[in-house]
Formats: structure tokens, sequence, C-alpha cells
């Protein structure tokens, strides 16, 4: 791929219980392909309460912890590994502020997150930098054979 000055990195994103029930998958995946990026990993996974503590341990002293794994435990997610330019950044953006009340119009909290509900039920989970991704990618998939090394044969408008 054509990177530019941006490195081509990785990145987990997750849909989370909200955003797989209100059925945007789909929606998500596709703004995901229409920037460009490269989908490595992809599958759905009923989270156990391990998992989710080990994800989120820098908020485990919040006081939101405990009801933050019940929720992320409390149905399916879709875990996808995302490949591209600058991806870490550019997936935060698209992804928009935790709150979705504040989160502008355009991205995907901002857009599909729903103003009734609470603050932490916001859909989506983007890594916030390229050791987080990392971490998170071996945390959430059991090793490479659930990833596939893979580049698009036609790389368009290059
Ligand atoms: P982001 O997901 O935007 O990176 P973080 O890393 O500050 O946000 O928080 C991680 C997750 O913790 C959020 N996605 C959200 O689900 C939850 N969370 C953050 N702040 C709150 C809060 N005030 N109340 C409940 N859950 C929260």
């Amino acid at each position: 791929i054509f990177a530019g000055r941006f490195e081509t990195e990785r990145t987990y994103i997750m849909i989370k219980p909200d955003g797989v029930q209100r059925g945007y998958v789909g929606e998500i995946i596709a703004r995901f392909e229409r920037k460009g990026n490269v989908l490595k990993g992809l599958k759905t996974f009923q989270c156990p309460k391990a998992v989710a503590e080990e994800h989120y341990q820098d908020l485990s002293e919040k006081p939101f912890f405990g009801d933050l794994v019940e929720y992320i435990c409390s149905g399916p997610v879709v875990c996808m590994v995302w490949e591209g330019p600058g991806v870490v950044k550019s997936a935060r953006k698209m992804i928009g502020a935790t709150n979705p009340l504040e989160s502008e119009p355009g991205t995907i909290r901002g857009d599909l997150g729903a103003f009734y509900a609470l603050v932490g039920r916001n859909v989506i989970h983007g890594s916030d930098s390229n050791e987080s991704a990392e971490r998170e990618i071996a945390l959430w998939f059991g090793g490479d054979d659930e990833l596939v090394d893979w580049t698009p044969t036609i790389t368009p408008w290059t």
C-alpha cells in the first residue's frame, strides 16, 4: 500500500454489544473499507469476564469498571484487525469522542450512538496507540492462525 508519510500499521477495532444488537456491523465495516483499510481478522465472540477485565485493565480503579466489564460481556462483540496507513489515529477520528452525546456528526459514535444511552454504551472500541493495538490483538485473537496476511491486488488511485 502506498502509505505516504504514514506507517502502515494495525489496529484493534471491536463492535460492542450495543453496536451488534442495533445492527451496525455492516455499516461499521463499510466505513473502514471505504477508507481503504485492509481487513486482517474478523470474528464474533462472546467475551469471558477475564478477557474484558484484561482489556480494560487501565480502568480497573474507575467506579464504572464493573459495569463496563458486565456490558462488554452482555452479548456478542465483533472483533476486527484493520491494517492501513496511520490506521490507529484515523480509526480514533472515525470513531469519535467517548461520549456519544459529544461525538461529532460524521463519526461512528456521532452518527450511530444513541443519545439516550449511558456514556459507556458507545458502539465501538478502537486502540489508542500502536502499543495498545498489538496488546489488544494478542489478547482478542488466538495467535496468527486467526489472522490472514494479505495485500489487495488492486490498489485504487495510486
Ligand atoms: P475510548 O473508548 O473513547 O478510548 P476510554 O479509553 O476513556 O474511551 O474509555 C474506555 C471505555 O470505558 C469507553 N469506551 C467506555 O465504554 C468506558 N467509559 C469511559 N468513560 C466512562 C464513564 N464515564 N462511564 C461509563 N463508562 C465509561
